[in-house]
C-alpha cells in the first residue's frame, strides 16, 4: 500500500492502525517471478508490488492488487470507497468486509477469516539457536549478480530446528521471509525443479574451486578471503562433518552476521542475524557476476550453473511451515519484521505442535 492509499483506510477504520490490516497484504497479493535463471522466485506483497508495479509506479498495478484491493479502485480509492465495500465480500469466503475488518481478518484473502484461529507459533532466541545441536560448513557461495565468496557458516540444521518446534506428519515444505517483504519455499524433500533447496537430507560434496583470474585479492570476482588460511588449493576436497545441509545461520567464519537493515533505496542490506545457508544441489565454480561477464576469462556466468546464494534468504524473520493445519490462519507477519532482526529472535509457525 503506497502512502497514498493507507490514510485513506485508516480514515475508515482509525483504530486498525498498527494491525496487520495497516500493511500491503491489505490490497495486494505476493506473487511468483521467473529471473533470468528462469527458475522461480517467490515474493510477499511488498516486494512482488513493487516488482510489477515498480518504485516509480509505471507499471500495471492491478497485477498486485487482491480482490479487496480491486473493489477498493473501482470504488474511487479513497475512504469513501472504504465506506462503500465494507458490506461487501470481496474474497468470497462468506464473511463480508467490514466483519472481517472488525476480525482483523483479510478481507482479500479467503483463505483468512473470522472463524479461523491462529495456527500454533514458536519463537527462538539466539540463545535456544545455540542450545541445539550445531552444524558448520565451509562452502561456496555462488550468486548471479553480486559477489561470490567461500565462507565458513555455523548454525543450526533447518530439519534439527523444526523437530524441535514439533513439525507436523502433514507438513510438505517451508516458506521463510525477511522483514523486507522477501520470502522464499523450500520444500522438505529433494525435487527435480534445480531452483527448490530440499530441507532434509544432504547436498552433495563440493571440491574447493580456485583460479587466480577469479580471485578477488587479484581482481576477480571471488572473494576467497576466508579460505586462504584453510591450506585449500584448486581441486581439494572439502570436509564437511555431517555434511552440507539446509541451515539456519547464526556466525559467518565464527562472527556474529552484520544484522539487516533497509537501505535508501529498499534493498537489504547486511545478512544478519539469521541466515538460511543454502548448499548448491549441483557443484558448479564461482562463475562470473551475470552483469560483467567476459568470456575470455575463466567461469563466465552461466545461467543454468547453481546460484544458490541468490536463495540463501537474508536476515530470516519468520518460518512458516505450510501447509497451515485446517482451521488456522495466519500469524500477524507484521509482528515479526524489524523488531525481530533487532531482538534476534525468528518465529516458527504452521504445520507445528501446539505447545
Ligand atoms: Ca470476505
Ligand atoms: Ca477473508
Ligand atoms: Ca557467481
Amino acid at each position: 500500500m503506497g502512502e497514498k492509499d493507507s490514510p485513506e483506510f485508516l480514515k475508515a477504520y482509525p483504530d486498525k492502525q498498527n494491525t496487520k490490516l495497516d500493511s500491503c497484504a491489505l490490497c495486494h497479493t505476493g506473487g511468483e517471478y521467473k529471473n533470468a535463471n528462469n527458475t522461480a522466485v517467490n515474493m510477499g506483497s511488498c516486494q512482488w508490488c513493487h516488482y510489477r508495479y515498480g518504485y516509480e509506479g509505471k507499471g500495471d498495478i492491478k497485477a498486485t492488487l487482491n480482490p479487496y484491493g480491486i473493489d477498493y479502485l473501482n470504488g474511487g480509492r479513497n475512504s469513501d470507497a472504504v465506506k462503500s465495500i465494507a458490506l461487501k465480500d470481496s474474497d468470497g469466503d462468506g464473511h463480508n468486509n467490514q466483519s472481517e475488518i472488525d476480525a482483523v481478518s483479510f478481507p482479500g484473502n479467503k483463505e483468512d477469516d473470522p472463524l479461523k484461529k491462529t495456527a500454533p507459533s514458536r519463537i527462538y532466541t539466539r540463545a535456544q539457536l545455540k542450545s541445539l545441536p550445531r552444524h558448520t560448513q565451509f562452502l561456496l557461495m555462488s550468486a548471479s549478480k553480486a559477489e561470490d565468496f567461500y565462507a565458513e557458516y555455523t548454525g543450526v540444521a533447518l530439519e534439527t530446528l523444526l523437530k524441535d518446534a514439533g513439525i507436523l506428519e502433514s507438513a510438505t515444505g517451508i516458506r521463510i521471509y525477511s522483514p523486507d517483504g522477501w520470502s522464499q519455499y523450500h520444500p522438505l524433500y529433494p525435487d527435480p525443479d534445480p531452483a527448490l533447496y530440499h530441507v532434509y537430507g544432504d547436498y552433495p560434496t563440493a571440491p574447493y574451486h580456485y583460479d587466480q583470474q577469479a580471485d578477488k585479492a587479484k581482481g576477480g570476482w571471488c572473494n576467497y578471503g576466508a579460505a586462504s588460511d584453510k591450506g585449500y588449493i584448486n581441486n581439494s576436497p572439502i570436509n564437511v562433518p555431517g555434511g552440507l545441509k539446509l541451515i539456519l545461520a547464526y556466525a559467518r567464519n565464527g562472527k556474529n552476521m552484520d544484522p539487516g537493515t533497509l537501505s535508501s533505496t529498499n534493498r537489504l542490506d547486511g545478512e544478519g542475524p539469521y541466515r538460511v545457508i543454502v548448499p548448491q544441489k549441483t557443484v558448479c565454480p564461482p562463475d562470473q557476476p551475470s552483469t560483467a561477464s567476459n568470456p575470455d576469462l575463466v567461469w563466465p556466468y552461466k545461467s543454468d550453473w547453481d546460484h544458490s546464494a541468490g536463495s540463501s534468504t537474508r536476515s530470516a524473520t519468520i518460518i512458516k511451515v505450510e501447509p497451515l493445519p485446517a482451521g488456522t490462519t495466519d500469524i500477524d507477519l507484521l509482528e515479526a519484521g524489524w523488531e525481530y532482526v533487532e531482538e534476534m529472535k525468528i518465529i516458527i509457525y504452521g504445520a507445528i505442535k501446539e505447545k
